[in-house]
Parts: C-alpha cells; structure tokens; sequence
C-alpha cells in the first residue's frame, strides 16, 4: 500500500515536471527573435550562417511541438554565434 502511494507521488512529481516543460513552449520564439535580433550584429559573416542555420532548425523543431529539442538547438546557435540568451 505505501509502495503504491510512493509511486503515485513519482507519477504526480513526473506530470508536474512535465508541464513546466510544455508551459515553456512559448520560450522558443522568444529564443529565436533573440538570436535572429543578435545573429543581425555578428560581424563574422561563417559564424553567422552557421547560427542561421542552427535557429532554422530551432523553428522548425518549435513547430513540430518539440520545444525543448528547439531550445537545446537556440542554446547551441547561441553558442555558435558568441549570444547570450535572456531566458524566462
Ligand atoms: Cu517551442
């Protein structure tokens, strides 16, 4: 019986976690205007078509509802053009 309860509470700690996850599904654009806005200010022309590119995959994973695939991508495009992001 208190293995059940225990379980019950892991299963109510994993849907609480993961609603916080999909909560967060509106940070994806406001990741990428960030990039796009900070990409527009790199002057190494290599450094920011590799961004670009990254920040295109970023959307397209946002549109595909995969939204922390999409901010793992903004994290690496802003690593790749020298941006730090302001997260919410
Ligand atoms: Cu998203």
């Amino acid at each position: 019986m208190k293995r059940t309860l225990f379980a019950s509470i892991a299963l109510g700690v994993a849907i609480a976690f993961g609603s916080v996850t999909v909560a967060s599904a509106g940070q994806c654009p406001l990741l990428i205007k960030q990039l796009n806005d900070g990409i527009a200010k790199v002057s190494d022309k290599k450094k920011a078509d590799d961004a670009k590119k990254l920040v295109a995959e970023a959307e397209k994973l946002h549109k595909d509802g995969k939204h922390a695939e999409s901010v793992a991508k903004a994290e690496e495009a802003a690593a790749a053009a020298g941006i730090t992001l302001n997260k919410k």
